[in-house]
């Protein structure tokens, strides 16, 4: 992305369509003055001449000149314009903030009118990436503005805004800050090796470095933890037709989503929805049953089933207790033997007649659940054993600080394999230049995570991710 950050940025900041309001955001050094072009307030007080943080009312206008040079005024739009001055705005320069009138026809007029009078058209997230390159916030907490506009849940979202207060970012530069003060006086003392300098002694310093190891190692477990809260995972139900598959979808998502009938074969198409497990975003995937048929359309829907569940990260895979496990059953379970798998009893109100010592036995460790889809029972239970296969105990802990996105991730265990490093130069009493050369390698990686030095291509890469007007 070509930017040129001396330029005034402009986007609809409101999602397209309808709705009350639309806001047109403009950012830069000439977006008062365009707001003085294109808007006559009422008060008849001039943007450019306004104090910051005020809101002014009036219209929008166009001046336009006819052949014999008569400028004709005509009004586009009553509007509310937010005046905010550098530097305390979001992207530390000037913003003008025009709420219109709801609609695709009035904002994208009035965008139109503020290009033509001077702004260009905002790439992607290059608000944000202008609060970053201005150094209003770090690489985290624009990744975090990015995570809040994207939180599929509450539970995404609480982790998110923590991290755009700057939690993880003064976590992150208290670290810095200790191993800077470690490698000071080796440095000083590799320099000048004749005057005695106070470093630390080694098995102190090891010390220290072995708790910023395990905080590191703590940062590492999270991010998992972090990624699937913002990515969601996807689970897919599999089975047997008519052992109850989407009775347990319609159980799952609240309402009667996907069609059910005591006829085998009655779900053709995978039919997914977006739901939330205890705070988790879930895409849940009902499939066809697995059958052997002549039939092309029943051939087609297993195949489609069987790939589905080659791609879902956990499969409930469904039995029914009313009857004995069949080949169908045991045919399904070797295909799904290298998956991450729940076996769900469901028609347990029925007379018992399964044994799935067989099965269970296939797929060590997997948890089982009995349900009643039809008396919806049992389904707390199904979704307890569904967080319990990503999260051990509660989804976010209150105040975990939790880390969201691979590239942190990276970050972090390559931070932590240099610290790691230098605790074993330690104990193998290396050379100080080595211990020296790891911890500031270490403290590179943290200043990537923070977003200094960070590569161009990185860069554009976050903020591409973004939507125009944010
Ligand atoms: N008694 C009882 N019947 C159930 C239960 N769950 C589903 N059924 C019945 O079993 C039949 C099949 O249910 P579905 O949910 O359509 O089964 P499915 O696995 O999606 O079937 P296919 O789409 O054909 O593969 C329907 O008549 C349901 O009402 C249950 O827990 N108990
Ligand atoms: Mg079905």
């Amino acid at each position: 992305m070509q930017i040129n950050s001396n330029d005034t940025i402009a986007a609809v900041s409101t999602p397209p369509g309808i709705g009350g309001i639309g806001i047109i955001r403009l950012s830069g050094k000439k977006a008062l003055k365009i707001g003085d072009k294109i808007f006559r307030s009422k008060s008849g007080r001039k943007i450019s001449k306004a104090p910051g943080f005020t809101v002014h009312y009036g219209h929008i206008v166009e001046n336009k000149t006819n052949k014999s040079k008569n400028v004709k005024t005509k009004v586009i739009d009553e509007a509310l314009l937010t005046v905010m001055r550098a530097p305390r705005t979001y992207t530390k320069e000037d913003v003008l903030e025009i709420n219109c009138h709801g609609g695709i026809v009035p904002s994208k007029k009035i965008l139109e009118l503020v290009i033509d009078n001077g702004a260009r058209l905002a790439a992607p997230g290059e608000f944000t990436q202008r609060a970053f390159l201005n150094g209003r916030i770090d690489m985290l907490q624009a990744e975090a503005a990015l995570n809040i506009i994207n939180a599929k849940t509450e539970a995404a979202l609480k982790p998110a805004v923590y991290q755009l207060e700057g939690r993880l970012s003064f976590i992150i530069n208290k670290m810095r800050d200790k191993l800077i003060k470690f490698i000071a006086p080796l440095e000083a003392a590799i320099d000048f090796p004749d005057e005695s300098i106070n470093s630390m002694p080694g098995s102190k310093l090891s010390a220290a470095l072995r708790k910023i190891a395990s905080d590191l190692k703590r940062f590492i477990d999270s991010a998992d933890k972090g990624i699937m809260l913002q990515n969601g995972i996807s689970i897919v139900l599999a089975g047997a037709a008519n052992v109850g598959k989407s009775s347990i979808m319609n159980a799952l998502v609240e309402y009667e989503r996907v069609i059910v009938t005591n006829i085998s074969g009655t779900t053709r198409d995978v039919v997914q929805e977006l739901i939330s497990i205890n705070g988790m975003p879930v895409r849940i995937a009902d499939t066809a049953g697995i059958m052997d048929s002549s039939c092309v359309i029943t051939r087609e829907s297993v195949t489609r089933s069987l790939a589905f569940f080659e791609k879902a990260d956990l499969v409930l895979f469904v039995l029914n207790a009313a009857r004995k496990i069949n080949k169908t059953d045991m045919d399904l379970a070797k295909k799904l033997k290298n998956k991450k798998v729940v076996i769900v009893i469901n028609k347990s109100d029925l007379k018992n007649r399964i044994d799935v010592s067989g099965i269970a036995k296939m797929f060590p460790g997997a948890p089982k659940v009995k349900i009643s889809a039809l008396r919806k029972q049992g389904i707390l239970s199904l979704e307890k054993k569904i967080t319990e296969q990503f999260f051990k105990g509660a989804i976010v802990p209150s105040d975990e600080l939790i880390f969201s996105n691979l590239r942190q991730k990276k970050s972090l265990e390559e931070c932590y394999g240099f610290v790691n490093n230098a605790i074993l130069l330690i104990a193998d009493k290396g050379f100080e230049e080595c211990l020296v050369f790891e911890i500031r390698q270490a403290l590179n990686s943290l200043a990537e995570l923070v977003g200094e030095n960070i590569n161009e291509d990185i860069l554009d890469n976050i903020f591409n991710r973004f939507c125009i007007g944010k």
